[in-house]
């Protein structure tokens, strides 16, 4: 097995000095150049798929239209061939072809906030504490646990992922810590203080809006144990008592020119400035929140994942964030947990594994009482507020306040059954849920439409994403046939299994570099890049329809029994992302308020029922033996 030191041979992490700076070359670089790198697709294999991924979204009309915009691109010496070879040579030149424009479009240059449109949320297990002390102490060991995983990651000792038994890219893991987003006025960019001269050493904490630098090293380059971190947290905490402080991390909710904007206002100041750049450079952030307003067991999960998106609004946490920092957990007083990310650097399962790791680490009875030698105290980080930089945190104010407002959230713990069922069913279980979310929005909307699931490309060099469209011919067919009368329980059956072996087909040529919507948007920058005009192609309604995603999903698998979330893509859609373990499934379901046509609950309640009918068709159905 090609693993780095698997992890039972490991040395305990936390006896193991940080690295700093990473020697490279190493076993990760070895790792790294044994991946392959990202294919471009042949071009006539993208075209007859992008016209069988429009037939269940577009009218018959639309795809006529279409038909012929296709064969004048695909056709020999157009411009099709013309832009493929600039990808084939782009492909030759780089680690991958794909991998800097995806960053710039999906993120550096997305210009809506980060806040419910970008950052994704995870809901932890409510822990059992339920005043300061216990915040605290949960807050430290948690902070331990991170180091911990850290040096695995310093020490190149984590061990490789592997997907349908191949080995992953491991360069997000790289990504994570001691990095942030720093906007910019067209274009954002991201910092990283892992490696060089002077690695971090610090991590943020933030209470009562006010943000502290925390050094969790001693001299000797070992971490702060659990006792001394609490110890560290208790005079933060006593030292942050005034709740009238400005929120200047509300600053970060805004839209990225606007933000970018009060950012080169903001760190005018020399004071300012200093601080800035330790949030920037910190390893990542501890968030002590407030409580959240009580609310009955039924919303309490979907309130928490509402805090972990945003933080429930400028009168409640939204201000004891720097959202541009790449990691934030968050621990409130009464228990409720979880983390918000920023999502360019890395994607959903490196942040998952890494809290995998600090949960199972939470959970270790702690052995050794570390002599207290006294440490100094942390230091708080200043902000001089002009009249200029209030003014911009009530315009961030406003509009947070407004997007707080706009959010649907529904998080739906589907207990009936989990991945076992459709495993006992011989249906991949991932499939099976894509299915079931393609009925539950047909029964809702009376259409398919097109929906996004995120294929890793990991197995690539420097691999990010590809797009499982779920919206199929055959699941169209299946969704179809469900509630026709008129239709055999046989048949039914049958058109399940074929809705649901088309998923898994079209992921398994996502997961290998094969599926369309990264090639096509390839195809597009490079004629953006070569300064020709944008292909018709790319104009046509067709087009816009297919990648207006209404549906906009992810499976995260984790450990952890956790939530995560995200917002909708588009203003009349819905997010959903899920969890699935044995026994059931973990879903969070957003929209928008000011959309009248979307309800999260209302999606929620047609996925049971959806999962549910299924259920009951395959087993009413038994399979024959043969
Ligand atoms: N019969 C019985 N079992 C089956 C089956 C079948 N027909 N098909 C699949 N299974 C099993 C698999 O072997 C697997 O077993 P395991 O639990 O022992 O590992 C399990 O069911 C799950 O497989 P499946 O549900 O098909 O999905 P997957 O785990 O292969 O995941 C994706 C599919 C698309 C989620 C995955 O390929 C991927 O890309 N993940 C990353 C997504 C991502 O990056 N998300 C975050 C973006 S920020
Ligand atoms: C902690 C779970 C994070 C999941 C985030 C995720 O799925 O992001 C997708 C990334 C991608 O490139 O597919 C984007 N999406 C939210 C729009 C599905």
């Amino acid at each position: 097995m090609l693993a780095f030191v698997a992890r039972s041979m490991a040395k305990p992490s936390h006896l193991l000095k940080p690295l700093a700076p990473r020697k490279l070359p190493g076993r990760y670089l070895a790792h790294q150049e044994g991946l392959p790198t990202l294919p471009v697709p042949p071009l006539q294999q993208t075209m007859d798929r992008y016209l069988l991924a429009l037939q269940p979204i577009v009218s018959e009309e639309e795809l006529t239209h279409t038909r012929a915009l296709v064969e004048d691109f695909r056709k020999p010496g157009g411009v099709g061939e013309r832009l493929q070879k600039g990808l084939e040579r782009r492909a030759k030149k780089r680690e991958n072809w794909l991998s800097d424009w995806w960053l710039k479009t999906a993120y550096l240059e997305y210009r809506l906030p980060v806040v419910v449109h970008s950052s994704p949320g995870v809901v932890l297990p409510k822990q059992d504490f339920q005043d300061r002390q216990g915040q605290l102490r949960f807050a430290a060991k948690l902070i331990e646990g991170a180091l911990d995983f850290k040096t695995m990651i310093d020490n190149e000792t984590l061990p490789v992922e592997y997907l349908g038994g191949k080995p992953l890219c491991m360069n997000q893991y790289y990504q994570i810590l001691s990095s942030c987003r720093i906007p910019g006025p067209k274009r954002d960019s991201v910092v990283n203080y892992a490696t060089g001269k002077k690695p971090s050493t610090h991590i943020t904490v933030v209470h009562n809006f006010q943000f502290f630098e925390l050094d969790v090293y001693c001299s000797d380059g070992s971490p702060l144990t659990t006792d001394q971190i609490f110890i560290q947290l208790e005079k933060i905490w006593n030292t942050s008592l005034q709740t009238n402080k400005e929120p200047i991390g509300i600053l970060t909710t805004n839209h990225r020119n606007s933000w970018a904007k009060a950012y080169n206002n903001l760190i005018k100041d020399k004071t300012n400035k200093e601080s800035v750049r330790s949030i920037e450079k910190s390893i990542f952030t501890i968030c002590l929140d407030a409580p959240i307003p009580r609310v009955s067991d039924d919303v309490y999960r979907s309130r928490v994942a509402a805090q972990m998106l945003h933080g429930g609004g400028s009168r409640w946490n939204s201000g004891n964030r720097w959202f541009d920092k790449t990691l934030q957990f968050i621990v409130a007083e009464d228990g409720s947990c979880g983390l918000v990310y920023e999502h360019a650097p890395s994607e959903g399962p490196p942040i998952v594994a890494l809290l995998d790791h600090v949960i199972e680490y939470t959970k270790k009875p702690e052995l050794v009482r570390s002599p207290m030698i006294p440490l100094p105290m942390p230091k708080k980080l200043r902000f001089n507020i002009t009249p200029d930089i209030k003014n911009d945190i009530e315009k961030a104010k406003q509009n947070l306040n407004i997007m707080v407002q706009d959010l649907d959230i529904k998080v739906m713990v589907f207990h009936h059954f989990g991945k076992n069922f459709p495993k006992s069913e011989k249906v991949s279980p991932d499939a099976f849920i894509q299915v079931a979310l393609q009925l539950a929005y047909f029964r809702m909307y009376g259409n398919a439409c097109a929906t996004y699931e995120s294929a890793s490309l990991r197995m690539f060099r420097l691999g990010r994403t590809d797009t499982i469209r779920s919206a199929s011919v055959d699941s169209l067919k299946f969704v179809q046939a469900m509630d026709n009368p008129g239709q055999q329980e046989q048949e039914k059956v049958e058109l399940l299994r074929r809705a649901a072996q088309a998923h898994r087909s079209y992921t398994d040529m996502a997961i290998k570099g094969n599926a369309i919507d990264r090639h096509l948007l390839g195809l597009k920058l490079q004629a953006i890049e070569d300064l020709v005009s944008i292909p018709e192609l790319f104009m046509d309604t067709s087009y816009a329809v297919a990648m207006h995603f209404n549906l906009s999903t992810s499976q995260v698998a984790a450990k952890t029994d956790c939530v995560m979330c995200y917002g909708p893509a588009v203003p009349d859609g819905y997010g959903v992302c899920y969890n699935p373990m044995a026994e059931h499934i973990n879903f969070a379901i957003s929209a928008f308020n000011s959309c009248g046509d979307t309800n999260a609950a209302q999606m929620a309640h047609y996925l049971e029922k959806a999962l549910l009918d299924m259920r009951l068709l395959l087993q009413s159905n038994p399979r024959s033996k043969l």
